[in-house]
């Protein structure tokens, strides 16, 4: 059984790759069962219809009327109470008893990331033997320049730090916005950060290029991520690269007992 949360910017296309790869997954073989979970209690339209759905729980616009609260401050007490709902959650999964989940987190990354919310559930459905992974989804919108690039690195990397037990791929998600050259490009800074240095230092000015520089001399100390994987929903690429990683992940028994 694999868990796979993914996690990235607003907008940056997480929940059209979580009804794609469960599509992807049933096509690929019609034994395989995949689920979909929506943990967005704000979410208001969907690309796909969740299997498990936060909204039967909790629903954003009925916080911000119980608590009077604007959808920022009603968005943070909805992503604490989930908590709650944890066994529900629990229970409905193992209902489910599906060998792969696909979870859709909210836009606002930070509620889900930094705050306890989202390594609590990591923890708590993550017993039993489910092994579990995160995909990070880096925005080819935002990407494109280096310190664009970077930040979603930095944002990347904190995930990586607040879920440190849980393997993370990062993926080049709607890369049908950009040319073959400048794929290649962003591919290439995720492992080279020498390159990205140059290509910091050829691009970025003031104290942008300052910063940028001090940063991608941290990753270079670091030493090297993960190849960021292109995909694209829309134009149906990479969803098998993404299948492989996260099979290796399904086939490994390192993270099986964390
Ligand atoms: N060009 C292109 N657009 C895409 C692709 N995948 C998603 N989109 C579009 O990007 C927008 C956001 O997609 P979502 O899947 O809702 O992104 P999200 O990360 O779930 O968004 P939030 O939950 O609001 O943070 C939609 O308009 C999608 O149609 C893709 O592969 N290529
Ligand atoms: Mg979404």
């Amino acid at each position: 059984m694999l868990l796979n949360y993914f996690i990235g910017t607003a907008g940056s296309g997480k929940s059209t790759l979580t009804g794609a790869l469960k599509d992807y997954l049933m096509n690929r073989d019609p034994e395989i069962s995949a689920i979909t979970v929506n943990l967005d209690p704000g979410a208001e339209v969907l690309p796909y219809v969740p299997d498990i759905d936060i909204r039967e729980y909790i629903l954003l616009r009925e916080v911000m009327e119980t608590y009077g609260l604007g959808p920022n401050g009603a968005m943070i007490l909805a992503s604490d109470l989930m908590v709650n709902y944890l066994d529900d959650l629990k229970d409905e999964l193992d209902e489910f008893n599906a060998d792969w989940i696909l979870v859709d987190t909210a836009g606002q990354l930070e509620l889900f990331a930094f705050r306890d919310t989202g390594p609590l559930i990591a923890s708590s459905l993550g017993i039993n033997g489910i092994q579990r992974s995160i995909t990070f989804l880096f925005d080819s919108n935002l990407v494109l320049r280096p310190n664009g690039f970077i930040s979603t690195l930095l944002l990347a990397a904190s995930v990586q730090f607040r879920f440190q037990k849980i393997p993370q791929i990062n993926a080049l998600s709607k890369m049908d916005l950009l040319d073959e050259d400048q794929i290649d490009m962003i591919v290439n800074w995720s492992t080279d950060f020498k390159a990205l240095e140059e290509h910091t230092s050829e691009r970025e000015k003031g104290l942008i290029r300052e910063l940028s520089m001090l940063l991608s001399e941290v990753f270079i100390q670091l030493g090297s991520t993960a190849e960021l994987t292109p995909c694209s929903i829309k134009e149906e690429h990479g969803l098998d690269l993404i299948f492989g990683y996260l099979q290796r992940v399904f086939d490994s028994d390192k993270s099986r007992f964390y």
